[in-house]
């Protein structure tokens, strides 16, 4: 489970509803064109916090069976609502997931005791491993070495997907958890953390970036940092342009023009003006 996993997004329609044929495209683009290692399954870049229980588990049920063994899948069930939770990683470890990962509990302002019963009452619900989904910029909840090292005291907690800027915590905990997963979890951050030692990367921009994201990663790890800096200066042109014009939904036009049906974003997320539907098309044109 190392390597360059993306983190999948999901093709809607108009109305908001699950199009899995666009979904099924999605997955062959990124396994056939991007060829990437594996796939985070009903993270943020999947609208998971904008979706019923049933269209998870739908799309945890089509995802497993549109890859089959091809590559590992992670299962994202983390929910403030800790049943949910207990169920989707249930759910997703009988269909043959080969991990789990559950974003921090937010909105209320957990204490860290509240945040460790959490991951264990997940895990230890079921027969799977657990990669924690660190991401405190969008959840508010920071955690310190000491708290990783207090919830990897579970053997069943394997790794952590790690979406922040701090590359001093990023260098101790790598330095204190030789043999956990680290994931970087910013795409426009993936040489320097590939620098620290990362094992792999799972983002949203890998849907349709994979390809410069593997080079990077590959680069990095040779110690060829002058030729992956390269390429990470054109990936990060084209993640500047995508935040800049919507980053779900940029994303999606650039799969449409590849002619993935990819749909829409979920609302409360907007769909994109003309100009910005035209600025995407330019970005294919440009960098795919
Ligand atoms: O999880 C993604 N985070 C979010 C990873 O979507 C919130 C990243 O891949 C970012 O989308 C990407 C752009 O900032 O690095």
């Amino acid at each position: 489970m190392k390597g360059v996993i993306t983190a999948l997004m999901v093709s809607y329609d108009r109305e908001g509803n699950l199009n899995e044929k666009g979904l099924r495209e999605i997955i062959r683009y990124n396994l056939d064109v991007c060829k990437v290692d594996g796939l985070y399954v009903n993270g943020s870049t999947g609208e998971n916090f904008m979706i019923s229980t049933e269209e998870k588990k739908d799309i945890f049920r089509i995802t497993k069976d549109e890859v089959k063994d091809q590559v590992p899948l992670i299962a994202q069930v983390g929910s403030v609502n800790l049943k949910e939770a207990i169920d989707l990683a249930k759910y997703a470890t009988n269909l043959g997931y080969d991990a789990l990962s559950a974003v921090t509990p937010f909105y209320y302002k957990f204490n860290f005791n509240e945040i460790k019963h959490y991951y264990n009452s997940i895990i230890n619900a079921v027969e799977n491993k657990m990669i924690i989904y660190s991401i405190p910029f969008l959840t508010g909840v920071d955690m310190s070495l000491d708290q990783f090292t207090e919830l990897f005291e579970n053997e069943k907690i394997i790794g952590v997907k790690f979406t922040a800027g701090d590359f001093y915590l990023l260098e101790r905990m790598r330095k204190t958890f030789p043999e956990k997963l680290i994931y970087a979890g910013f795409d426009e951050m993936l040489l320097p953390a590939t620098v620290l030692g990362i094992d792999g990367a799972i983002g949203s921009t890998f849907n349709v970036n994979g390809h410069r994201a593997r080079k990077i990663l590959e680069l990095g790890k040779q110690g060829k940092i002058e030729e992956a800096r390269e390429i990470q200066h054109v990936t990060n042109d084209l993640i500047t342009e995508i935040l800049n014009n919507g980053l779900y939904q940029t994303i999606k036009e650039m799969l449409k023009e590849k002619g993935v049906d990819a749909g829409y974003c979920r609302a409360p997320m907007e769909k994109l003006s003309e100009d910005k539907v035209a600025t995407a098309r330019e970005l294919t044109k440009t960098y795919l």
